[in-house]
């Protein structure tokens, strides 16, 4: 029990200014939950408040769901200084959601509103720019990958696993920690090891509190702030060297924008390909009909 208490504390009284450099400009550390939905993202945020404050509530909604239960980034306070945003699951792994899941990422998309994201180039572009006026660069941001040990990976999907979790970790600078929810159900070494491959280094496996079950459990509430004190850890490493906040919005904003601007050109590209295609296809059409076979 005594380490506990000595996770709460830490947790409770986790403070940036307390690190090396100081705050160095940052104002919250900011807990980004991702991944696809109903894999267990809103129940790993109410478990990490239940294990810290000792009482379980529903305070993000979690649900089976067709096309998902979150859809608005929403964020939930652990402690003065840290967050943990419930950020919208993708129910596909085309190259719009996933454009959509680093705009969450890189904290681009407004907090607390529906994630509104289209194959229109223009319109979310507007929406990153109109969001970027709030200035919003103090959050010290760590990617957090919620999967389910019951959702197998299909091993021709690794390659777009891999590259999601490798741009996650361009656009924050750390490399995600990989949370497996569902630890109990069989799987778990396997999926472990998918993950492994995936070049992932930090993995947890949880079983969620959950509305159905949320009796509370000593070795639960245990992993949960384990995870939490290590995490911590993750960011004093990050801080111990020198950083400026605004500069690496500034890369974070370049990213997304070179990674939207190269879908658009290939949605361009595609569309010039089929029209060509078509007036090929025509083109043959109108020879064959006026060289009628003899
Ligand atoms: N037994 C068990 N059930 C879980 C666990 N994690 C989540 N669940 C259940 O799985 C379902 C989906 O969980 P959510 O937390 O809503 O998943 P999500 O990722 O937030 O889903 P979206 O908001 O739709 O993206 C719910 O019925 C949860 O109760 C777990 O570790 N163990
Ligand atoms: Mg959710």
């Amino acid at each position: 029990m005594a380490d506990i208490e000595k996770y709460k504390a830490d947790i409770n009284n986790y403070s940036l200014n307390n690190c090396r450099h100081g705050n160095q400009g940052y104002g919250r550390v900011l807990l980004q939950v991702f991944g696809l939905p109903g894999n267990g993202k809103s129940s790993f945020i109410n478990s990490c408040k239940f294990a810290l404050e000792g009482v379980f509530n529903e305070h993000a909604e979690a649900k089976k769901k067709q096309g998902g239960c979150t859809t608005r980034r929403v964020p939930y306070k652990l402690t003065d200084t840290i967050m943990m945003v419930d950020n919208r699951g993708c129910p596909t792994l085309n190259k719009y959601e996933t454009g959509q899941i680093f705009a969450q990422l890189a904290n681009l998309l407004p907090i607390n509103d529906e994630v509104e994201w289209c194959e229109d180039y223009k319109k979310n572009l507007d929406r990153i720019l109109e969001e970027d006026k709030k200035q919003n660069y103090s959050d010290f941001i760590v990617p957090i990958f919620v999967h389910s040990v019951n959702n197998r990976i299909p091993s021709q999907e690794r390659d777009t696993y891999k590259l999601i979790l490798k741009n996650a970790r361009k656009i924050t600078g750390i490399n995600p920690i990989v949370v497996l929810t569902h630890k109990s159900y069989g799987g778990l070494i396997e999926t472990r090891n998918t993950f492994e491959d995936m070049d992932s280094n930090k993995i947890y496996a949880i079983e969620n509190y959950t509305i159905e079950d949320h009796q509370q459990v000593l070795g639960k509430h245990r992993e949960i702030l384990s995870f939490l004190s290590q995490i911590l850890n993750e960011v004093n490493f990050g801080m111990e060297q020198k950083r400026d906040p605004k500069s690496e919005r500034n890369d974070r904003m370049k990213f997304i924008l070179g990674y939207l601007k190269d879908i658009d050109d290939e949605k361009n590209r595609e569309a010039i390909r089929e029209r060509e295609e078509e007036i090929e296809n025509l083109q043959k059409e109108k020879e064959k009909r006026s060289c009628p076979i003899l």
